[in-house]
């Protein structure tokens, strides 16, 4: 059915014209707003509502799209981005004005950090008071404000324009290196009516919103020389990668290439950690001993030592080729011997063309130095993740939740933590693309719910939130949201009493330390308070069976996790980013 308003303009109407007889259809703006949404697809708004958007949600749900209300922005507006992340259409985050938009923020700019395409859709006060600055209700200057932190603002003033603005608003979110989008939409823009038909005209159904962008042949052929002439290759795939959504292309340019790879964190599982050519387990030496690596959509951030330190050997070791949609992103941090720009699926498709059928595989004293490596870590590892004692360390825990992953390789894993991020990142091994979601380039705490909403509602498969008790903490209340919608979501609260470990005291013996939380908190009961199941377990075993019984019934489930507090260390695996300080102070 059609949202267009069917409205008669009773105004208008006079019964000495001739027009009395065929009064005038209207639409207005918030009818609009729906179907240019619609027509371009889109069938879910994350978002809270308020002032001047309630009735736009309240519409939207009428018109048949899925529109899932949360309890703050922030996570509404992570639901967006990551929904942008796994279906490559706009995800979309609808709130109110200033404090609403201002919550909603984080995520856009979360969202365009990490490239994930999301639109962030506010309302907004009286154009004219708020730049006048004559304090109107909840006044702000939102576009200004939203510019700098995304990849394209805009704001409609006119319902004929409506159409456009969400067409451009979605190219874009999409198209290039995709990111974050503003869309502002002030309260009387709702209310303006215009001709239905002329409405209906005015909207745009985007074609083509994300164009193919096909690498020049003479990048291919420098990038094919790079490899031929590597003793040492290595592909490094990213989230790039799985966004692209050109699964089969990457599994045949490892496997036609025979390069060894290693996963970012969220590409693990493009092809499964467990497949012959994964060097996951081995990535240090990998990274240090390599000659040649294809970055395929993962950039030379932090994550990977700005490709340069001993992470990567000998300077000079190095010879980067690179496929990024961002021709900005070449020599961002060291020289591109091999600049690949275009979409993943076309360049891997131009590289394997250009392969053919006779490619020489790595040389294999190389991949045997990465098994061998591999087999040796999994094998210290082992005996780690087996011990089924309480109180649970990190590994015997995540020993448990491994298995539960290998059991179900559909289910989709949200991770996000300290020791719970990196431990788990490395023990869980995943089996399928885009099934690994967590904190992402900015190492966020907070996504949790938010994505695990998103992927279950985007996806229609079980969630598992691997959650430390403090990074759970940062979107906890949207527990009601999973239960309301009845989601089968499992949270898994790792509840080591505190950030990175439970057991800091202030040297003054005043107050609690920093870093710690109450003991022993009951985080399932914060489930069972809105309908769901709660478990408390401390044992690898207990664990095991109280995530498979939830993930077996679909039901909103919380398991408390009691884990050591000794157990962690100081920032996970990246306490070496602590500054230090230098200066003793006299007692
Ligand atoms: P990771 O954190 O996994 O290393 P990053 O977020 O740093 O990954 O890098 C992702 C890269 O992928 C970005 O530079 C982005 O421009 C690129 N990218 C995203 N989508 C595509 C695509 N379809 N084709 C090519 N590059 C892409
Ligand atoms: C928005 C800083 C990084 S990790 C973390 C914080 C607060 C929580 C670690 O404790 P947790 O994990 O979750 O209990 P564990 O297993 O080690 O005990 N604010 C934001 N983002 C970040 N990254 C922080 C603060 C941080
Ligand atoms: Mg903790």
């Amino acid at each position: 059915m059609s949202a267009v308003a069917k409205l008669i303009d009773t105004s208008t109407a006079d019964v000495s014209t001739a027009e009395a007889d065929a009064p005038m259809e209207l639409t207005d703006g918030f009818h609009l707003v729906i179907d240019a949404l619609k027509l371009n697809g889109i069938k879910t708004i994350y978002g809270v509502p308020g002032i001047p958007i309630t009735d736009l949600g309240r519409m939207a749900q009428a018109e048949g799209m899925r529109v899932i209300s949360f309890r703050h922005e922030q996570h509404a507006g992570n639901a967006a981005a990551i929904a942008g992340f796994l279906t490559k259409a706009p995800g979309i985050c609808l709130t109110v004005s200033a404090p609403g938009f201002l919550n909603g923020l984080t995520a856009l700019a979360n969202a365009t950090t990490n490239c994930f395409p999301m639109i962030l859709i506010s309302g907004s006060s009286e154009r004219e008071i708020v730049d006048l600055q004559q304090g109107d209700y909840e006044e702000m200057d939102q576009l200004a404000i939203a510019k700098p932190l995304c990849k394209a603002a805009f704001r409609v003033l006119h319902a004929a324009d409506i159409g456009i603005a969400v067409a451009r608003a979605i190219r874009a979110a999409v198209s290039g290196r995709p990111g974050g989008v503003y869309l502002d939409l002030p309260a009387k823009l709702f209310s303006q009516v215009m001709d239905a038909e002329a409405g209906a005209a005015s909207l745009v159904k985007v074609i083509d919103a994300a164009p193919a962008q096909i690498p020049a042949p003479s990048a291919i052929a420098r990038a094919l020389e790079e490899l031929k002439n590597a003793k040492r290759p290595l592909i490094v795939l990213g989230k790039g990668a799985a966004y692209a959504q050109a699964d089969e292309l990457v599994r045949e340019l490892v496997e036609t290439s025979g390069i060894p790879y290693v996963p970012m964190s969220m590409a693990k599982g493009l092809l499964p950690d467990t497949h012959p050519l994964s060097a996951g387990a081995a990535r240090s030496t990998a990274l240090k001993d390599s000659d040649v690596v294809l970055l395929v959509g993962a950039r030379l951030n932090w994550l990977l030592s700005h490709g340069k330190g001993k992470t990567w050997g000998a300077p000079g070791s190095k010879r980067f080729i690179q496929i990024d949609i961002e021709p900005r992103e070449m020599d961002s941090n060291v020289e591109i011997v091999a600049p690949v720009v275009g979409d993943i699926g076309s360049c891997l498709a131009a590289l394997l063309e250009g392969m053919g059928q006779g490619w020489k595989t790595a040389p294999a004293d190389w991949i045997e130095t990465l098994r061998s490596k591999r087999e040796a870590n999994v094998a210290k590892m082992a005996p780690k993740l087996m011990k089924n004692t309480a109180p649970m360390d990190f590994h015997s825990a995540l020993g448990a939740l491994r298995t539960v992953i290998k059991e179900r390789p559909d289910a989709i894993l949200v991770n996000e933590g300290a020791n719970t991020l990196d431990l788990a990142r490395g023990i869980i091994d995943m089996y399928q693309p885009r099934k690994r979601l967590d904190v992402g380039t900015w190492g966020i705490m907070g996504i949790g719910m938010g994505f695990a909403v998103a992927a279950a509602v985007e996806t229609g498969k079980p969630v598992l939130c691997v959650e430390g008790d403090s990074a759970f903490g940062f979107s906890g209340m949207e527990v009601e949201t999973i239960c309301r919608y009845n989601l089968p979501v499992c949270i898994v609260v790792f509840n080591n009493n505190g950030i990175y470990r439970g057991t800091d005291t202030d040297p003054t013996g005043r107050d609690p330390a920093t870093t710690v939380f109450v003991p022993e908190a009951r985080y399932d009961r914060m489930m069972e308070a809105f309908g769901g199941v709660g478990a408390h377990v401390t044992t690898p075993d207990e664990l095991k069976r109280a995530v498979d019984a939830a993930m077996d019934s679909g039901k909103p489930t919380l398991i408390n996790a009691a884990i050591d507090p000794a157990a962690g260390s100081e920032s996970g695996n990246i306490g070496s980013l602590n500054p230090q300080s230098v200066v003793k102070k006299k007692k």
